[in-house]
This record gives structure tokens, C-alpha cells and sequence, in this order.
């Protein structure tokens, strides 16, 4: 096992990694920039190095800064959290040039799931159910229309390089073909230094569910079931579910034992996420995530497996300490995203915390890197922090759920408590009955006026 990791993250996703190097017995080192140097990440790590000014760019993903760190504290791995190098393949190598192990997946691994053309024709080979679409890239506009016109309108338009909801057009009929082509063209060239796009059949109210993998890099893997993501605004998560609503067991375990499959067909080594549209009954693959993911606590309430503890034994060469018949999926997570922001707007509210009280009790987990008298710095994403709530079923989940609501003080800036304060009233969501477009629609409904 490693004796040192350093963290290369902030925020509450620096203190989860740390807390599970705590409990293995590894010291850790965290990096910061100069806004962060009283950010709690800092405070309890065993060791601590500032990277760079404020600016992301010039710190929490600056490379040199991050591998001098790594020799002057003498850290055996990077864990590198999620969002800045996480799905960076340069980094993983660069780092592991280095002697360093970075904790994830191989470089190369990162790179084919990062280029989403290369993603699909690599899950579709692994016998993963993909969107009806091109096969590859669509290079001139004349094969578009024509492709168009052979699985159907409405189609999308996506960019090779992009992800995430980013460099997406629709075309609705032949008449927008031409323009969306050219616009999702023009737009993946300036956003990703590259024009590649590919086509699908739109699906027009898919829920999006995604299924968390592990594998030991050997050729073994095991999957944690799903999460249900459906709620989301402008590709921003907002509340999360395990188990989706919309399965049930058989489903679960068909398209958790292909994941499974594909995984350990790859090689894969680490934490991975394989996202999907479901609709009618069917699962259609869109992306791979490579890293561990903001929502990863409502799978480990479930299954109450420790998805980092996982990570950074396999990256040790310790194999993973679960195999498939050991994983049972035990009652109902829901995690709420708890942001600094006007709940209402989503405005940011970046400014100093005058009164902090998280709930507590029995199925209750409040990941978060703030504390009372803490100064939100406004460099950053507005995510403060996540509050998990798990019951033995989904009723028993949102009562909990709603009590942890009431509970919930957060004074001196704007959070978005209150929106799901709302969302916990709703028929809807009490019903579980939602698409990736439910909640867009329902802000539209001004809730809160
Ligand atoms: C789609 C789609 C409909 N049809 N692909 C958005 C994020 C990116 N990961 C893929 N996305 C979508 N791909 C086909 N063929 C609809 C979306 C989409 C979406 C997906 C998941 C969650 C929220 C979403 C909101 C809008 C669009």
C-alpha cells in the first residue's frame, strides 16, 4: 500500500479522498492556492503545499506545480478527485513519467473515453447497447442529410471532443440540417480544437441513468448498480438516486453484468461510469466518465462499498476487496447537490458562512468542505456541499429527506436548499416519475413566486 498520497483537488471532494486515505493509514498531502489556504482540505491533511495563485489554470491544474509537489513531499500517487486533471490523460502520464501512480484508469483509457466517437465504437465492440447513429465520424454535410434521412428526424449533432451536453445541435427536420451541421462544426472546432462531430436519433424523453463500474486493471471487474442523474439543469446534476426509480431488478442486473463484462474485457482499472439514456424499456450508451463522480456517495449508502478505498487499491496493486456476489443493493439513496447560489436564479453567492448547521442522524451523510465562519471563494464551481440521504425504501428516503431539509442552516450566502425544499413536495418526484427535461419544465413553472 502507498504511505503518501497527495490530494490534487479542493473542496469537499479533497476532504472524501482524504478521509479515505485516513482510514487505510496513508498520510496525505493537499495542494491549494493562495484562496484556499484556510479551506478545511488544507487544515487536515498531514501535509499541505501552495501550487499557485487563485486562478484554477495557474494552480489546481498546473502540472509542473502539482509533480514538484509530488517530489518535494515525497507522495507515492495522486489522487486527482474529480472535474480539473481527472479525465486528463496528459496529466495521468505525465505524472506516472514522473514515478508517481496516478490513482485512475490508464492514460490511454482517459484518452479513448474522451474522444466520444472512439468511446462509442469501443463500448459498442464491448457489446454495450449504443444510440442508433453514424458510424463515426460525419465528415461532409452531404453524408449527414443522407444519414439523416436514413434513421429519421429529429437528429443530433455532437462533437467528438465535447461531453457533457457541450457542442450538441439538433436538427428537427431537412431544413436545419445544413446549418446545424455547420454550426456544431464551427462551434467543436473553436470550444475543442476539433471539428469532429458524429450523428444520433434524438431520444426525446430518455431518463439518464449510469452505471458504476470497478475494475482491478487484471481483467476482473465487478458493477454497484445505477444512479438515477435525470435531474438536471443546462447538464448541471442536481439530485441523484440509487436506485433509479424506473428499474427494477432484472433490468438492473442485465445492464449491470454487460457493463461488468465490458469493463473487465477492457482491462479497465479503477472507478469508471458508463452513462445511458433509457427509453422504453431500453438502455442506449452515450459517454464514459473515467473518474470517480460528485454523486458516488448515494452508491456506496446503497451498496456500502467505499468507491475511493477501491480506487486506490487497485491503483496499489492491492485488488479490488469485493467481488460480485458480495454486492448487494441495500434500500434507497437520494443526494441533494447543495450549491452556493440564489436557488431561485442559480445566481453564484460566493461570501462567508455566518452560521453552518448540517443535519445529522441515522441515514444521513453530509460531504462538504465548509464550516461556520468559512469565505466561499468566488474562483471556483458553486458546489459546497452534498447532503445523502439513505433509507431502507424510497418512503422512508424522502421523509428522511425532507426531516434533513428542515434541519439544514446555512446562513451568510444564498444555497440551493429551498429548490429542493420545493422539488420534495412535488407528485412527481414523490412518484419518481421524471425525464432529463422534468426539471428545466418545472423551473419554467417559477416555483418560487
Ligand atoms: C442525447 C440526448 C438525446 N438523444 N443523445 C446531454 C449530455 C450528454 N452527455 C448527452 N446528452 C444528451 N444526449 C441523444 N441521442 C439528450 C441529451 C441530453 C441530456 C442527457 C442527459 C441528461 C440531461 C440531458 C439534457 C439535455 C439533453
Amino acid at each position: 500500500m502507498f504511505n503518501k498520497i497527495l490530494i490534487a483537488n479542493r473542496g469537499e471532494i479533497a476532504l472524501r479522498v482524504l478521509r479515505a486515505c485516513k482510514e487505510l493509514g496513508i498520510r496525505t498531502v493537499a495542494v491549494h492556492s493562495t484562496a484556499d489556504a484556510d479551506a478545511m482540505h488544507v487544515r487536515l491533511a498531514d501535509e499541505s503545499v501552495c501550487i499557485g495563485p487563485p486562478k484554477a489554470s495557474e494552480s489546481y491544474l498546473n502540472i509542473p506545480q502539482l509533480v514538484a509537489a509530488c517530489e518535494i513531499t515525497g507522495a507515492e500517487a495522486v489522487h486527482p478527485g474529480y472535474g480539473f486533471l481527472s479525465e486528463n490523460a496528459r496529466f495521468a502520464e505525465i505524472v506516472e513519467a514522473h514515478g508517481v501512480k496516478f490513482i485512475g484508469p490508464s492514460a490511454e483509457h482517459i484518452r479513448i473515453m474522451g474522444d466520444k466517437i472512439e468511446a462509442k465504437r469501443t463500448a459498442q465492440r464491448l457489446g454495450i447497447p449504443v444510440v442508433p447513429g453514424s458510424d463515426g465520424a460525419v465528415e461532409t454535410v452531404e453524408a449527414a442529410a443522407e444519414f439523416a434521412e436514413t434513421i429519421g428526424y429529429p437528429v443530433l449533432i455532437k462533437a467528438s471532443a465535447g461531453g457533457g451536453g457541450r457542442g450538441m445541435k439538433v436538427a428537427k427536420s431537412p431544413d436545419d440540417l445544413a446549418e446545424a451541421y455547420a454550426t456544431a462544426r464551427g462551434e467543436a472546432k473553436a470550444a475543442f480544437g476539433d471539428d469532429a462531430v458524429y450523428m444520433e436519433k434524438l431520444l426525446l424523453t430518455p431518463r439518464h441513468i449510469e452505471v458504476q463500474v470497478l475494475g482491478d486493471g487484471k481483467g476482473g471487474a465487478v458493477h454497484l448498480g445505477e444512479r438515477d442523474c435525470s435531474l438536471q439543469r443546462r447538464h448541471q446534476k442536481v439530485w441523484e438516486e440509487a436506485n433509479s426509480p424506473a428499474l427494477n431488478a432484472e433490468s438492473r442486473e442485465k445492464i449491470g453484468a454487460i457493463c461488468a463484462k465490458a469493463v473487465a474485457d477492457l482491462g479497465y482499472a479503477g472507478a469508471g461510469t458508463i452513462e445511458f439514456l433509457y427509453e422504453n424499456g431500453e438502455f442506449y450508451f452515450i459517454e464514459m466518465n473515467t473518474r470517480l463522480q460528485v454523486e458516488h456517495p448515494i452508491t456506496e449508502a446503497i451498496t456500502g462499498i467505499d468507491l475511493v478505498v477501491e480506487q486506490i487499491r487497485v491503483a496499489a496493486g492491492a485488488g479490488l476487496s469485493v467481488k460480485q456476489s458480495d454486492i448487494e443493493f441495500k434500500g434507497h439513496a437520494i443526494e441533494c447537490r447543495i450549491n452556493a447560489e440564489n436557488a431561485a436564479t442559480f445566481t453564484p453567492s460566493p461570501g462567508q458562512i455566518t452560521y453552518y448547521h448540517p443535519p445529522g442522524g441515522l441515514g444521513v451523510r453530509v460531504d462538504s468542505g465548509v464550516y461556520q465562519g468559512y469565505r466561499i471563494p468566488p474562483y471556483y464551481d458553486s458546489l459546497i456541499g452534498k447532503l445523502i440521504v439513505h433509507g431502507r425504501n424510497r418512503v422512508e428516503c424522502l421523509m428522511r429527506l425532507r426531516r434533513c431539509l428542515d434541519e439544514f442552516v446555512v446562513d451568510g450566502i444564498e444555497t440551493t436548499i429551498p429548490l429542493f425544499r420545493k422539488l420534495i413536495d412535488n407528485q412527481d418526484i414523490a412518484n419518481g416519475m421524471y425525464d432529463i427535461h422534468w426539471l428545466e419544465k418545472f423551473l419554467e413553472t417559477r416555483p418560487f413566486d
